[in-house]
This record gives structure tokens, C-alpha cells and sequence, in this order.
């Protein structure tokens, strides 16, 4: 019974000092993304009713503009992030640069940036099919008392202080980690409260679904089209099986449950890889190192990966250990 589950809340409260520096920051922080995501989650939820109330960029009957769902959701965080003042800078993939965060009595007090993908898979927005918020926490390294700076948030995933996804779906979902492993959290709709659902989760070793656009395989590396093939083969546990959302929350998240391998190589047309460092790739690989997974560019680990801009693009292959492990050794015989 969904009753004797813990809470989200009372998650965090308990398990507050676990932290090394206490001050209760984070906590704060962690529950605002919590009120966000509700928030965002019922606006989503409404998203079919569009051709009844309007499409983004028409005038409603309130005379407000509809906003399109992104712009929405970036608004949502961004806002009760500031409004609670609990962050000193937040960059999101929708914004071109990185906000700086203070009120006058704060006077750049706060120690975390957020960065987030607000709503990301928006291609799925409009067709019913689950879309996701990834966030990633850092404390800043400038000093306190100083506007946050680019360097903030160019900090290497492996600094990460906590990181998590959102999962708009069939149920919403939010799965975190603090460092301490990973929890998933499953809204009670009627209610309005997450509760714990998936305790620990962790990634198989092994697993049998491979997740990749195959529709770009002629633009692949050599590597990833020997491991794709390697995938089907008619061999020991395989072929695998084939499943790709095209949302990244959504296919980690199924990955991580059943045991599987997400890869968005670069290819010609996306030559650095289409995935964000910090938006995208840096939250997930902190999350699947917490869950006992495995997250690389094909080469080298993510986590270890000096960023050098904001919107950065990487190649990303995350999932089961060994599965990663393998298309790892592909990539290196291939390359
Ligand atoms: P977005 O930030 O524009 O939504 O793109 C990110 C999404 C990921 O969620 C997903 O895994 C990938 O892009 C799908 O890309 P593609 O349609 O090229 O396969
Ligand atoms: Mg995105």
C-alpha cells in the first residue's frame, strides 16, 4: 500500500546528514525541484487537450499566450529556483547563457548551481509519449559573496554533488542521487505526493536491449556499427533486443531497470555527438556510476571530461557495465 511508503519529503529529511557540510542547502534545493516538477507535470499531463485550448503561440481565452511546453517547464524551474533563493546561478539548455542568482539579502550566499534540461525528448511533446527533466548540482568554486562566473558550471561531472531525472510518463517519476546511491520516487497523482517506489535501483551487469537511432547507422564509427552488428548477432544471449524512445531520461531509465546500453555516437551530421555534456550527459553518467553503471564517450569515462563551454555536445554510451565495456573495446579496435 502506497501509504507505508516513505514520502519524498521524509526522504530528505532522514537522510540530510548524510551530507559532509549540513547546512540544509540542498535539501531546500532538492524540494523545490520537487514543487517544479508537479507543477510541470500537470501542464505536460494537459498537453493532448492542446487543439481545445490552443497551441503554443495562440492567445487563450484569459488572453494569455500559450506557452510552448519547453519554454513552460524552463520558466517553472528557473522561477521556483529564484523565488525560493536557494541556488547562485542556474544554466538550462533553452537559456544562451548561464543566470545569476541573488536577492539583496543573500548577497551571493548560496553555494549550488543547477543546471537542467528542462523538458527534454520534445520531439515526443506533441505524440503522447513520455518526455523528462534532467538536473545536475555543483557547488560553486568561485568564493561566496562573488556573483557565480562561467567556471561554476564548467566544473568536470565527476564534482556533481547530487544529479536526477524527471520522468513524465505513464506514472511521473523522479530518480536522484546525492552520492549515496540512486532512489526513485513515483508521483501519486491524486495526491500530489512522490513516493519512494524504487529503492536502490541499480543497473543489471549485463543486459539485452541496446538503445540507438539506427536510422543514422551508414553515419556512424566503424566501432559502433561493428557493436550494433555485434548486438543482432545470432550468438550465446543474443540478439538483443531493440528499443529507443528518443527520450534519454526514459530509455535510462528502462535501461537501468532491465538491464541495457544507450548510445548516441557522432555521426556526420552531429560530429561532436547531439547530447549536452551538462545538460544531458554529465547528470546520466553521475547517475549510472551511483547505480553501478557505466558512462563513456566511447573512450574514456564522461565524469572525467573537462567541459569547455556551456552547450557543449559529447558522444555518449551509457548503461549495463559490460555492455559499456564491450562497445568500448569496439571503439578502440575499430577507431
Ligand atoms: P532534445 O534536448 O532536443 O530533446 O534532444 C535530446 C533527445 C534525447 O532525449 C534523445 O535521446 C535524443 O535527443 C533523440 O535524438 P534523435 O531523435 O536524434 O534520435
Ligand atoms: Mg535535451
Amino acid at each position: 500500500m502506497l501509504h507505508q511508503h516513505k514520502t519524498l519529503g521524509e526522504f530528505i529529511n532522514e537522510n540530510q546528514h548524510a551530507f559532509k557540510y549540513t547546512t540544509g542547502e540542498l535539501s531546500s534545493l532538492i524540494n523545490s525541484i520537487r514543487l517544479a516538477a508537479k507543477v510541470v507535470n500537470h501542464e505536460v499531463n494537459k498537453a493532448g487537450l492542446v487543439d481545445i485550448t490552443g497551441a503554443a503561440g495562440d492567445v487563450n481565452v484569459q488572453g494569455e499566450a500559450q506557452q510552448k511546453l519547453d519554454v513552460y517547464a524552463n520558466d517553472r524551474f528557473i522561477q521556483t529556483m529564484i523565488n525560493r533563493n536557494i541556488v547562485c546561478g542556474i544554466t538550462s539548455e533553452e537559456e544562451d547563457d548561464f543566470i545569476v542568482v541573488n536577492s539583496k539579502d543573500k548577497n551571493h550566499q548560496n553555494k549550488y548551481v543547477v543546471l537542467i534540461d528542462p523538458l527534454d525528448g520534445s520531439s515526443n511533446i506533441d505524440v503522447n509519449v513520455s518526455v523528462g527533466t534532467i538536473f545536475s548540482i555543483y557547488r560553486r568554486i568561485t568564493p561566496i559573496g562573488t556573483p557565480v562566473t562561467k567556471e561554476d558550471f564548467l566544473q568536470e561531472g565527476k564534482h556533481q554533488v547530487a544529479a536526477g531525472y524527471i520522468i513524465y510518463g505513464t506514472s511521473t517519476m523522479l530518480v536522484y542521487s546525492t552520492g549515496h546511491g540512486v532512489n526513485g520516487f513515483t508521483l501519486n497523482p491524486a495526491i500530489g505526493t512522490f513516493y519512494l517506489s524504487h529503492p536502490n535501483m541499480e543497473f543489471p551487469e549485463d543486459g539485452n536491449i541496446y538503445s540507438v537511432n539506427e536510422g543514422n547507422y551508414l553515419e556512424f564509427p566503424e566501432g559502433i556499427k561493428k557493436y550494433i552488428k555485434y548486438c543482432q548477432q545470432i550468438e550465446d544471449d543474443r540478439p538483443y533486443t531493440s528499443r529507443y524512445i528518443g527520450s534519454l531520461a526514459s530509455d535510462f531509465h528502462r535501461n537501468m531497470i532491465k538491464g541495457g546500453i544507450y548510445m548516441y555516437p557522432k555521426s556526420t551530421k552531429n560530429p561532436e555527438g547531439k547530447l549536452r555534456l551538462l545538460y544531458e550527459c554529465n547528470p546520466m553518467a553521475f547517475l549510472a556510476e551511483q547505480a553501478n553503471g557505466k558512462a563513456s564517450d566511447g573512450y574514456k569515462r564522461i565524469l572525467d571530461i573537462k567541459p569547455t563551454q556551456l552547450h557543449q555536445r559529447v558522444p555518449f554510451i551509457c548503461g549495463s557495465r559490460n555492455m559499456v565495456d564491450k562497445a568500448e573495446e569496439f571503439m578502440k579496435q575499430y577507431s
